[in-house]
Parts: C-alpha cells; structure tokens; sequence
C-alpha cells in the first residue's frame, strides 16, 4: 500500500503512537552528548551551549541572549550511534516548555522524533523515547515557554550506543507512521531531498524506506519562505 506524508511539516499526531511517557532509558545505553560540541543559536555569556551537555544537571545551563521563541540548540554526537532517546532537563521548573527534537545524520536533513510543541506538561526532567539509527547530530527547538521565562535548558542527555551499522534484523510488523523531515535550500537553487525516510512500525522500530517525491515548481523555492513537499512509500501491512 501507498503512505503520504509531507516534507517541511510537523505532524503531531502522527507521532504520538511513537513517544512514550516518562521512563527508565534502555538499559546500557549511555549519555553520548556527554562533553559533545554544543551550539545554540543564540546563547548569553556565561551561559554558553556547553553547559548543556556537562551532565551537570542543576548547576549549570543553556539560556537564549533574549526573551523571543524558537531558539534552538543542537549537539554533535561525533559519531554515528543507535538511539533509544532524550532527556531534557528544563531550567523553566513549573513552567511549560514546548518543544521538538529533530535528529540528523549528515547535518542537512533533520527528522523529527518528538513533537511537544503543543505540550502542556510542567515536568521539569522529561524523558523522550525514539528509535533510530545511525544519528550524528541532535537538535532541541524551544518553540515557547508559557509565563516570560527565556530558552533555557539544564542538560541534555541523549541515549544511545554506537551505531551497529548494516546489515540488521528488518523491523517486523505494520507501519504506524512516517517521521516529516525538514532541510533548507537556497533561494533559487531546487532542493536536494533525501532518497529514504524513516518509517516507525507497530512496535517502535525504525527502518528507512525509499521515497518517491512529488514534483516541485520552481516557484516553490523562488522566495523566502516555508514550503511543504508530499511524497510516498511503498510499505507492508
Ligand atoms: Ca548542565
């Protein structure tokens, strides 16, 4: 059968089947982000990317140089690892911290794993479970924090184990969803998509799966902006 989904755009709800509650991270998997290059795209002195991947939990952190939403911060992994998950431990305690996590191997196209950016949860350490393969890079987006409070973040734990590489069991069971993925071109330049995307089956594995893109007018990517590009797998049921 024929699965749609769309590039450049975040579907809630596809994703929910997919991240869980809070929870124990696997067992053996370690914090890879752990002394990891860190960057933000804005951060106040003092309070440098760094400080969010030192394990430090309550002592030190990550704060955006102003008040104003989406800031984001980002990890280079070093390496390609398996992943199970993320922590993130907010610095806005009692407050609502809205949120996605994308991840990426070649740092051009992202895949959102989580989507709490409708959040209402005031957990101050959340959890987020996710299966994938071979991720190089991690990044937080803070799209709003309720109350006034400026982006900040504690700690970020990303847990994982480095990855096994090909060949690999193939993920058994039905599709459940395809995970959006978003990446940036030039004004005037078509953009390069991906040949795979990441597909999450019934029971939370992962596998790429071949994409078929549909076509893009070169309108679309003539002027600054924010496009949507739909594309289809072939998939098991
Ligand atoms: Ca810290």
């Amino acid at each position: 059968m024929k699965k749609s989904f769309v590039l450049f755009m975040i579907l809630t709800f596809l994703i929910s089947p997919f991240t869980f509650g809070p929870s124990a991270q696997a067992a053996g998997d370690e914090n890879i982000a752990l002394g990891k290059p860190a960057i933000s795209d804005s951060e106040l002195a003092g309070y440098e990317a760094g400080n969010a991947v030192d394990a430090d939990e309550w002592n030190t952190h990550w704060t955006a140089n102003d008040g104003s939403f989406p800031h984001w911060l980002e990890v280079d992994l070093q390496g390609a690892y398996d992943l199970s998950g993320a922590t993130v431990i907010w610095n806005a305690w009692s407050y609502i911290n809205q949120y996605t996590i994308e991840v990426s191997r070649d740092h051009k196209v992202w895949t959102t794993v989580v989507d709490k950016s409708q959040s209402s949860s005031v957990e101050q350490t959340q959890y987020n479970a996710f299966k994938l393969r071979n991720v190089s890079y991690v990044r937080v987006n803070l799209t709003g924090i309720n109350g006034g409070k400026w982006a900040a973040i504690n700690d970020l734990k990303v847990w994982g184990v480095p990855a096994a590489g090909p060949p690999h069991e193939p993920a058994q069971g039905e599709i459940q969803t395809v995970l959006p993925v978003r990446l940036d071109t030039e004004i005037g330049q078509a953009p390069e998509l991906p040949s795979v995307v990441t597909v999450v089956y019934s029971n939370s594995d992962t596998e790429d799966a071949q994409v078929t893109w549909d076509v893009i007018l070169p309108a679309e990517y003539s002027r600054p902006g924010t496009f949507t590009v739909s594309g289809s797998i072939s998939g098991t049921v």
